[in-house]
């Protein structure tokens, strides 16, 4: 069997208030636009995307939150309602996803053997959270590849930073060798915000972008201290900084899917490309592809 590959790593953040912009049909609100710096920069991503060949997405939500262990969405399709609990007006999507089983069972494989601990999610009513569902429709709006979907361990919340990180770092690792097992040509995807510092309240027209700001200096001083090691391959002074990131900038990186991201791609020394840049509701969110279908050999 030919060696799988990751053709891509993305950080793809979730906001609901960028699919309810889109007005796709899924998605119940209407809206006047919004947030264009940000979908203008997923239309980037996707471009840079279409003409490059692969079978399957993986994707790790910050809001699929899992108290015992890291779960995977274990059923070849998932259909329902999804309602964003803190922005219902905006967001009341209505999905219908396939999961990669076969990949998604030799990913929960490894992880198992590796000592970690590790659930497939076979309930068929089981509601997939609006994280996932953002990121998978700003994507890939067509939902014409299978997922392999991962939940988010919340064990930055029972210990620290630094025992999520050894965890995401220990899935990263078990992610890449499992797709490179499976011959299977992979887009790897966190989803998550930078900086998270929310607005405690919403501007009359939730689309009114004359209202919309980071929340403060030092919240913007982090997000572009991190586009920085981005943009210039400074993969290992992320991991290394992750603790003053994700507790001074109150960031999104607390659900471990920029560490498991990170790992499953070697920690790169390679540039990454930003596609784009913006906040929502005073959040700082960044579209992020690191090409690694253009550095493989170095990885041989
Ligand atoms: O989940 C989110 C987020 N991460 C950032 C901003 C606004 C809403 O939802
Ligand atoms: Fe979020």
């Amino acid at each position: 069997m030919t060696q799988g590959e990751i053709v891509a790593g993305c950080l793809a953040p979730h906001p609901p208030h960028l699919v309810y912009a889109e007005n796709p049909p899924q998605n119940e609100p209407v809206a006047e636009g919004g947030w264009e710096q940000l979908r203008w920069g997923y239309e980037r991503l996707r471009d840079s995307l279409k003409d490059v060949e692969y079978d399957a997405i993986v994707l790790l939500s910050p809001h699929w939150q899992t108290y015992v262990g890291t779960h995977f969405l274990g059923l070849p399709n998932f259909k329902s309602l999804s309602v964003d609990p803190v922005f219902p007006n905006l967001f009341r999507y209505h999905y219908d996803l396939n999961i990669d089983v076969d990949l998604t069972s030799k990913i929960h494989d490894k992880a198992a053997e590796a000592g970690l601990a590790v659930k497939m999610m076979e309930n068929p009513d089981f509601r997939v959270d609006y994280g996932t569902i953002t990121t998978g429709h700003m994507f890939n709006p067509a939902w014409d590849k299978p997922l392999v979907v991962i939940s988010s361990n919340r064990s930055r919340d029972y210990y620290s930073v630094e025992v999520m990180q050894e965890m995401m770092i220990e899935l990263g690792k078990v992610t890449r060798e499992a797709i490179l097992e499976s011959g299977k040509k992979v887009v790897v995807i966190a989803s998550n915000s930078l900086s998270h510092r929310h607005f405690t309240t919403e501007s009359a027209i939730p689309e009114d972008m004359s209202k919309e700001h980071i929340t403060s200096h030092a919240m913007h001083l982090w997000d572009m201290r991190m586009i920085n090691y981005f943009r210039t391959g400074q993969a290992q002074r992320i991991l290394d900084e992750m603790p003053e990131f994700t507790e001074q900038a109150i960031a999104e990186s607390d659900g471990g899917g920029l560490s498991w991201l990170l790992s499953t791609l070697d920690t790169p020394s390679y540039p990454a490309t930003l596609h784009g840049y913006g906040t929502i509701i005073g959040t700082g969110n960044a579209i992020v592809e690191w090409p690694e279908r253009d550095h493989k050999e170095a990885k041989q």
